[in-house]
């Protein structure tokens, strides 16, 4: 089948399938657009830090650190080891080659550049031609409520990692924050092929990017079949805190469970080849497929598992 792909990613689970949807679509890779989650978006050191969107763009330029899942790989920490000579916070662990993309969105956006063009600058730099696309060019900022109170998302996630009970999110900014508008474009392609939900944390990677102001409304009108894969496979997530959250928020730790978060939204969602299928969703069609991606080939073979996934909708 031809026909454009959209895909919304965030964290490493997302990066991953979107590198997959890349490879799927190589042939005709101006065929994919991916929207990222900007809400894990924060200042630090006087820098812009964008974790979502790097992971995608080290993911497509093959620069992941294949084993941390974010990051650059072949890492060299000399950055770091100064600043904590002169007493500068460490926490966020920030590797020389990594700080490269930091330090040269932060100056484009302190030249006037929205976060969409210094993002389309270093995808160019880096060679890919996939179109790589913050949510909103606009500032949203991942707030997670927790036993602790109300914290920052990087706070949570890296300097507490993750202890802290969660009780609730918001998403700062998102109320008044202006969907990018090649976001929405995309999403009104008559030429829709497929709407994919990367594997990512639906709270706080996919929720985001559907509370940012008429993203949610474009997918549920597009012409379209949206097809969600699950972020937890045999009870567990892969990589990042989706179980633990689930858990605090007295969800069962099942694809169903994320699949039930997403009815009204979603055609289609893929459970992994070890889990069962759910019932009594209604309106949604399950799919089932090896869901692990530890290789390159795994990244390509899911990728391909949700198009086809997709294609059984497409009557056209
Ligand atoms: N995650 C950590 O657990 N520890 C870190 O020190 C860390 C640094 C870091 C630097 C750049 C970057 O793009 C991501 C980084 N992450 C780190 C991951 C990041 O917090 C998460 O990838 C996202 O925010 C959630 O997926």
């Amino acid at each position: 089948m031809t026909g454009h792909v959209v895909a919304l990613s965030g964290g490493v689970g997302g990066a991953k399938l979107a590198h997959g949807l890349a490879l799927a679509l190589a042939s005709a890779s101006e065929d994919l657009t991916l929207i990222v989650n900007t809400g894990d978006d924060f200042e630090h050191l006087g820098l812009h830090i964008a974790p979502d969107l790097d992971s995608v763009v080290y993911a497509l330029a093959g620069l992941s650190d294949p084993v941390r899942g974010w990051g650059r790989r072949d890492e060299s920490w000399t950055f770091m080891k100064a600043l904590a000579g002169l007493g500068g916070d460490t926490w966020f662990q920030l590797g020389d080659g990594d700080l490269a993309m930091h330090v040269q969105r932060s100056l484009r956006l302190a030249q006037g550049a929205t976060l969409t063009q210094a993002t389309a600058e270093l995808c160019q730099a880096l060679g890919i031609v996939t179109r790589v696309l913050p949510m909103s060019d606009d500032p949203v900022r991942t707030r997670v409520r927790t036993e602790e109170g109300w914290l920052d998302f990087q706070d949570y996630f890296v300097r507490l990692q993750c202890r802290p009970a969660v009780r609730g999110f918001t998403f700062a900014g998102a109320e008044g924050a202006r969907a990018q508008p090649d976001v929405l474009a995309a999403l009104q392609r008559p030429d829709l092929r497929a709407i994919i939900i990367c594997p990512s944390n639906p709270f706080v990677s996919v929720e985001p990017i559907l509370a940012v102001p008429g993203i949610r409304a474009a997918i549920e009108r597009a012409a379209a079949p949206v097809i969600a894969v699950t972020p937890i496979i045999g009870g567990k997530a892969i990589k990042g805190p989706a179980a633990k959250m689930m858990t605090e928020l007295g969800l069962e730790v099942t694809g169903a469970a994320v699949a039930a978060r997403y009815v009204g939204l979603i055609d289609g969602f893929i459970v992994d080849q070890g889990d069962p299928i759910p019932d009594g969703l209604s309106g949604i069609r399950f799919f089932r497929t090896a869901t692990l991606m530890s290789t390159t080939d795994d990244r390509l073979s899911l990728a391909r598992a949700a198009l086809a996934a997709a294609d059984t909708f497409n009557t056209r």
